[in-house]
């Protein structure tokens, strides 16, 4: 049985002022019936962990594939945990864009998140050009298979379908369509890590929002979302929250 989860990526948003949403959200939430889990940016992942508790979970947007060394400006796996952070994004669309991370760069640095005793949450998902070419399973699979550790299991890795068409666009897919997505996702974890593919969460991300959140839950293999815009304020990400 998967519990669901909530996740909020706050992107390059959010300072220590903003941490009275967090605040809010607790107050609102103390005992989700789901996991919750927030991504800040780095620079507030500590404080934030404070304010979160135990209510919630506080993660990274990014991690960086070695342990230490010459890298500046990135951070390591030891350095969010000792900051208070339990997960990691790794993969998503805008590092994959913004600084060319590739399927190999991915699969490094979920793996450094792993073995630094984090949850990876690894992001993967076709562009709009792709989808138009009918190569959006052919893509989502080869990203799966070149982004996912081969030590990934149920309890250290999450995967998130992000379409990049989708993301900060208001534009979401069919139901139908993050149905087979998410479908064909499990098959192929269930074919390579067995009852681990099973047990692996799949979160939908892209424009979740209060309106849409429990149409997007119902969904066959959805297991929680992972949200964007709509994680920012307490009222939006409690709703979603509450729709899980
Ligand atoms: C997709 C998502 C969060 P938004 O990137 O990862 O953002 O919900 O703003 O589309």
């Amino acid at each position: 049985m998967r519990t669901k989860l909530a996740a909020g990526n706050w992107k390059m948003n959010g300072l220590k002022a903003d941490l009275a949403e967090v605040e809010a959200l607790v107050a609102a939430h103390p005992s989700p019936l789901c996991d919750v889990l927030l991504c800040p940016p780095a620079t507030l992942i500590s404080a934030m962990a404070q304010v979160a508790g135990a209510s919630l979970d506080v993660g990274a947007q990014d991690c960086h594939m070695k342990g230490s060394g010459a890298h500046t400006g990135d951070i390591s796996a030891a350095m969010i945990a000792d900051a208070g952070g339990s997960h990691a994004i790794v993969g998503h669309s805008e590092r994959r864009a913004d600084h060319h991370e590739s399927d190999v760069m991915v699969r490094a640095k979920a793996e450094a998140a792993i073995e630094g005793g984090l949850i990876a949450v690894i992001c993967v998902g076709e562009t709009e050009s792709q989808r138009d070419a009918g190569e959006t399973l052919t893509i989502i699979g080869n990203q799966l298979k070149g982004s996912l550790p081969d030590h990934a299991t149920a309890a250290n890795t999450v995967v998130a379908y992000e379409p990049v068409w989708a993301i900060g666009t208001g534009r979401t897919p069919t139901l139908e369509q993050i149905a087979e997505v998410h479908d064909f996702m499990r098959n192929a974890l269930v074919k390579r890590f067995g009852a681990e593919g099973d047990g692996m969460r799949l979160l939908y991300g892209g424009s979740v929002k209060p309106s849409n959140a429990t149409e997007i839950f119902a969904v066959s293999n959805v297991d929680g979302a992972l949200v964007g815009g709509a994680s920012l304020k307490a009222a939006d990400f409690g709703a979603i929250i509450a729709a899980l």
